[in-house]
């Protein structure tokens, strides 16, 4: 199937409120997909290795303040708006040499709406399935939990690729709350955790499957391979791809 033109691997988005336990499944679906012999990479977003990756993080750590604007368009600029980059570079080497576009995703710079289209694009078109722990749902969600306008949350990642599959991990925020680690950071508070749920609702379309968080952790970890390799099946057979928001 693998010299199939028509196949491809999927694009499948973890999300979640804090210490829902994305992260622990994200890797774990990663170790499943690899077992089975799949092609597979596992992102996450925010990214804090790049440069607006470093503002995110001191912003969520408490060591900076930024406006609720700004902060947004910086969680869209690490996987958003078109960094001034991509002109420094023709963009058919980006096409070109996947290695390249690997390296100067993962350690250079803020990926930018561009490059992060056709990264996505070149890899799930060359049988690479991807996990992504966050996408532009959390985007939204977290910043129209503070007041800002979904429309005017969602614009600067219009185009960008739908998910093939969200897998929404649900949990109280109460019980999230009663979870190690929380309270770390900037957002893991009880009552804009609350909100930040309120938010996701309102975002679920027929891509997202909803999984009770609260199970054990390898009941979840069942249910999530079996929703994944049905999708990772799907696209197998030529599932077209979709733009996020439109
Ligand atoms: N977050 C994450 C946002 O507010 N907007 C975004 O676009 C993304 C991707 O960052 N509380 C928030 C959600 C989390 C925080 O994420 C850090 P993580 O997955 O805990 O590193």
């Amino acid at each position: 199937s693998g010299c199939n033109s028509e196949s491809r691997g999927a694009l499948v988005v973890l999300e979640g409120l804090d210490r829902s336990g994305k992260t622990s499944q994200s890797s774990r679906l990663l170790t499943y997909l690899e077992g089975l012999g799949h092609s597979v990479e596992l992102w996450r977003f925010p990214d804090r290795s790049t440069n607006v990756g470093q503002m995110i993080s001191s912003y969520l750590s408490n060591k900076s303040q930024l406006d609720d604007h700004t902060i947004h368009l910086l969680f869209s600029a690490n996987h958003g708006i078109m960094s001034t980059w991509v002109f420094m570079f023709p963009l058919s080497i980006i096409y070109w040499d996947k290695n390249l576009s690997d390296y100067v995703y993962k350690h250079t710079f803020d990926c930018g709406w561009t490059l992060l289209r056709s990264l996505m694009e070149t890899k799930l078109k060359t049988g690479t399935t991807l996990i992504v722990d966050r996408y532009s749902y959390s985007g939204v969600a977290f910043s129209s939990a503070k007041g800002l306008g979904d429309e005017w949350c969602k614009a600067p990642e219009i185009g960008l690729l739908a998910p093939d599959l969200v897998l929404y991990l649900d949990i109280q925020p109460e019980k999230a709350a009663e979870r190690g680690g929380y309270g770390a950071e900037k957002y893991e508070q009880l009552e804009f955790q609350r909100k930040v749920a309120q938010c996701y609702q309102v975002l679920h379309d027929a891509s997202w499957k909803i999984v009770d968080a609260c199970q054990p952790i390898e009941d979840i970890e069942k249910q999530l391979q079996e929703l994944v390799l049905e999708c990772v099946m799907a696209c197998q057979k030529g599932k077209p791809l979709a733009n996020l928001w439109s």
